[in-house]
């Protein structure tokens, strides 16, 4: 009688260590396998945080954003599509990249300049590390507004010490202001070169060939430099 029950107990013990080893073993191999997944991500993450930059595109409607934009990530040389004077405002914002296989990957920005979406400006700060502020140079009637705006980008912590360009776009129109004029019209002379680098550069999409205008080639040249450099 003692022999059976010492029998049962042997088969069910035997039977919960066996349970016991083969969960155990389950798990060390799921682990494995799992860390095994996440080695290659963690690598695949850090290498994008590293190297891709944002550039961020602001300016109030109408500066020519997006047109610049569209024309910055084109290959350098590549014909430009007829020029399009059909003004479609930008309602949120647009992402674009750009590459020259050499220099990080950029990825550009641009947000609407309507009032309506200016409001959400700030909640596309974080992370950027260039700025690039679009001034419609043939048009005085609106400069206040900028001068305010770029105040208040100035006094944003999430934007201290980023480099800024400016650009004075419209340059084909008769009257345009030019980089110097645009400069000391928004103060940029004041800003401290500790605080920010300042750059203002005079551009214009409307180019008098097919190919896309020497001065939106260089912005993206300054951009490609720049973002190597952070
Ligand atoms: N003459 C001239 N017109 C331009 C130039 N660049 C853009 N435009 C025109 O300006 C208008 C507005 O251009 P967009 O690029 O849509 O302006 P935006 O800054 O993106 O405007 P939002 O998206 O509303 O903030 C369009 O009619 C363009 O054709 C330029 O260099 N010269
Ligand atoms: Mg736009």
């Amino acid at each position: 009688m003692m022999g059976f029950k010492l029998k049962v107990f042997v088969v069910i013990s035997s039977g919960v260590v066996l349970s016991v080893c083969t969960y155990a073993a389950y798990r060390i191999w799921k682990k494995r396998l799992n860390s095994a997944d996440d080695e290659g991500f963690e690598d695949v993450s850090k290498l994008e945080e590293t190297l891709e930059k944002k550039v961020l595109v602001l300016g109030l409607e109408g500066s020519g954003k997006s047109t610049l934009v569209s024309q910055i990530v084109k290959e350098v040389g590549q014909k430009c599509v007829a020029f399009n004077s059909i003004y479609k405002p930008t309602e949120g914002f647009n992402v674009t990249s750009l590459s020259d296989g050499t220099s990080p990957t950029i990825n550009i920005w641009e947000i609407g300049g309507k009032e309506s979406v200016r409001r959400y400006w700030a909640k596309f700060f974080q992370d950027t590390d260039i700025l690039v502020f679009v001034v419609d140079a043939s048009n005085n009637s609106n400069l206040s507004i900028v001068v305010s705006e770029i105040k208040s980008l100035l006094g944003d912590a999430r934007l201290a010490s980023v480099p800024i360009l400016v650009l004075a776009n419209k340059q084909d129109v008769v009257g345009a202001l030019g980089a110097e004029q645009i400069s000391n019209v928004l103060d940029l002379k004041s800003i401290p070169s500790r605080s920010h680098q300042v750059k203002v550069l005079e551009t214009q999409t409307k180019s008098g060939s097919n190919e896309i205008h020497p001065t939106v080639c260089e912005v993206r040249k300054v951009l490609l430099k720049l973002s190597s450099h952070i």
